[in-house]
């Protein structure tokens, strides 16, 4: 086990603190990780939503990487908010030139809030260019309901999504539960051959925003110190409900 690994957030600014790249780094320190973190955009936001929104240029997001990877490469990366289909494709190109294996895809489609943070096109782009480099996905159910075009109301309905969703490239896929209708809080992961369910009573929480960012931090985290993946999701998910039973996601 390595001391304090490198993960590495490719992330917006969420200038509040609640989500984002602020959540990322938080979340890598608090769990023993060496945080570095490449912005895709910054945001004015807070917990209401977001007010205004500057989408950096991919070449700008690509230089930040090359220095990155220059310096030290990173043991886990992780992509949150990506913006456009240009970003994608360089966040790609990158990550595969530097043979990132453990890399942790969240695919940040929509802020809690409703402001819609990957264009169309990037989507199309995550889809061809970065779920194929992904050794986890980790979508909500309504990001893996637009990835697969299948609707996901039942634990059947998400199974055959996750088996969709790996035949999209990704080679694990841990789908989150914070949207399922009931009292508790499921998410599924499927490694190719089983499905297994991780499952807690639903924290009604004042404020989730940010949860799907610190998961997915958290799970990067964990693989960088060496955990296996299934000990690595239920660490994340305990990590994310002691947050949100502290009131304080993020
Ligand atoms: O929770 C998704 C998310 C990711 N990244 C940024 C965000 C949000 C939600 O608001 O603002 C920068």
């Amino acid at each position: 086990m390595v001391a304090e690994p490198r993960v590495l957030s490719i992330a917006g600014s969420d200038p509040s603190g609640g989500a984002g790249m602020q959540t990322d780094i938080r979340t890598i320190t608090l769990l023993g990780g060496y945080a570095q973190g490449v912005l895709t955009a910054l945001t004015a936001q807070n917990k209401d939503g977001i007010v205004a929104m500057q989408i950096l240029p991919a070449d700008f997001v690509r230089q930040q990487l090359e220095a990155v990877f220059a310096a030290e490469k990173a043991v886990a990366v992780k992509t949150g908010m990506l913006g456009t289909a240009e970003i994608v494709s360089a966040v790609a190109k990158q990550l595969k030139h530097h043979a990132q294996e453990l890399l942790v895809v969240d695919p940040v489609m929509v802020s809690t809030s409703g402001t819609r943070l990957l264009s169309l096109e990037g989507v199309q782009a995550l889809q061809q260019e970065l779920l194929p480099l992904a050794w986890v996905i980790t979508p909500n159910i309504p990001e893996a309901e637009v990835l697969t075009g299948l609707q996901i109301t039942s634990l059947p309905e998400a199974r055959e999504a996750m088996v969709k969703l790996r035949g999209q490239g990704a080679q694990k896929v841990v789908l989150t539960g914070g949207h399922w209708a009931g009292d508790y809080a499921v998410d599924i992961l499927f490694d190719g051959k089983e499905f297994q369910i991780f499952s807690a009573p639903f924290i009604a929480a004042a404020n989730n925003h940010g949860t799907g960012c610190a998961f997915a931090s958290a799970l990067a985290c964990f693989l960088a110190r060496g955990e296996g993946l299934a000990t690595a999701v239920e660490l994340a998910k305990n990590f994310v409900r002691g947050r949100l039973i502290a009131g304080d996601v993020s």
